[in-house]
């Protein structure tokens, strides 16, 4: 189920899938000024189809920043919309504007050091052996090590190897994701679940060095929340409650 993959120039073949795939980039965006300038440059020297940057609420100046980049590469559309917060929210919002049969998320505070990201993530899919690819690097964040991965052994051990399986850079194929299931917070853990769930072939891929951002134990707490909180909703929904129950006496 997961393999380790690396990234592989196009080949002429590779060009031509390139060619009847459709690529769309959601970029969920929240109070991002500092870093949004070169995520997007970044982007915008991808080749993808669309940018969808989806933003509801920022009081800096992102969406300024997003608007100016629009303006020089009509590929970039800027979406605004006041209702539910979160991460989760935002990109379920992006994804009733992508037209792709291919998406790709990312978040706006990676930095800009990091290269070709998208193509990274969803050559493999073009490749036609992965349904997901999740993004691999080494960075160790503490909801992920002693939260998502415990729990991912405990019920989903295919899963449990995944190097990143709370980030929120991936690509996936678009009848993969489920928009009306998307929670409006952290919603991570449940898009790789019910990507999983309907039988997505899912791979994860090195992308480099991402810039470290530390949050306050408060935010930390609240993030970790909403992940137990939409595990959990899975393992009802999966059946898998007592199943797990068993494996872990
Ligand atoms: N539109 C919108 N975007 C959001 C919201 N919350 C977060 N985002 C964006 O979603 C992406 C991921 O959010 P982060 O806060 O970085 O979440 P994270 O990467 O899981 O957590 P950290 O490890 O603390 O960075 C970023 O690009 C944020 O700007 C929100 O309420 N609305
Ligand atoms: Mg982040």
């Amino acid at each position: 189920m997961l393999k380790h993959i690396q990234f592989v120039n196009f080949s002429m073949d590779r060009r031509k899938l390139r060619k009847s795939n459709k690529i769309s980039l959601v970029l969920p965006v929240l109070n991002e000024a500092r870093t949004l300038p070169a995520v997007l440059e970044m982007v915008s020297h991808s080749d993808l189809d669309e940018i969808i940057v989806s933003d509801n609420g920022s009081t800096d100046n992102s969406i300024k920043i997003a608007m100016k980049f629009a303006q020089k590469d009509n590929r970039i559309k800027v979406t605004m919309w006041s209702g539910e917060q979160g991460s989760g929210a935002a990109r379920r919002n992006g994804i009733k504007h992508a037209k792709g049969n291919v998406l790709v998320f990312l978040d706006a505070d990676i930095g800009g050091s990091l290269k070709k990201v998208p193509e990274k993530l969803y050559t493999p899919i073009l490749g036609g052996k992965f349904d997901m690819v999740m993004a691999s690097f080494n960075n160790e964040g503490r909801i992920t090590e002693l939260m998502a991965k415990p729990l991912l052994s405990i019920f989903f051990p295919k899963l449990a190897g995944l190097k990143q399986p709370l980030s929120g850079l991936f690509a996936i194929k678009h009848e993969f994701v489920f928009p009306e299931k998307i929670d409006d917070g952290n919603a991570m853990i449940g898009i790789l679940l019910d990507a999983y769930n309907h039988g997505a072939r899912i791979g994860e891929v090195e992308i480099g060095q991402l810039e470290h951002c530390s949050r306050d134990m408060s935010m930390k707490r609240q993030r970790a929340e909403q992940t137990g909180r939409y595990f959990m909703k899975r393992l009802f929904e999966f059946n898998k409650l007592d199943k797990g129950l068993k494996l872990m006496n």
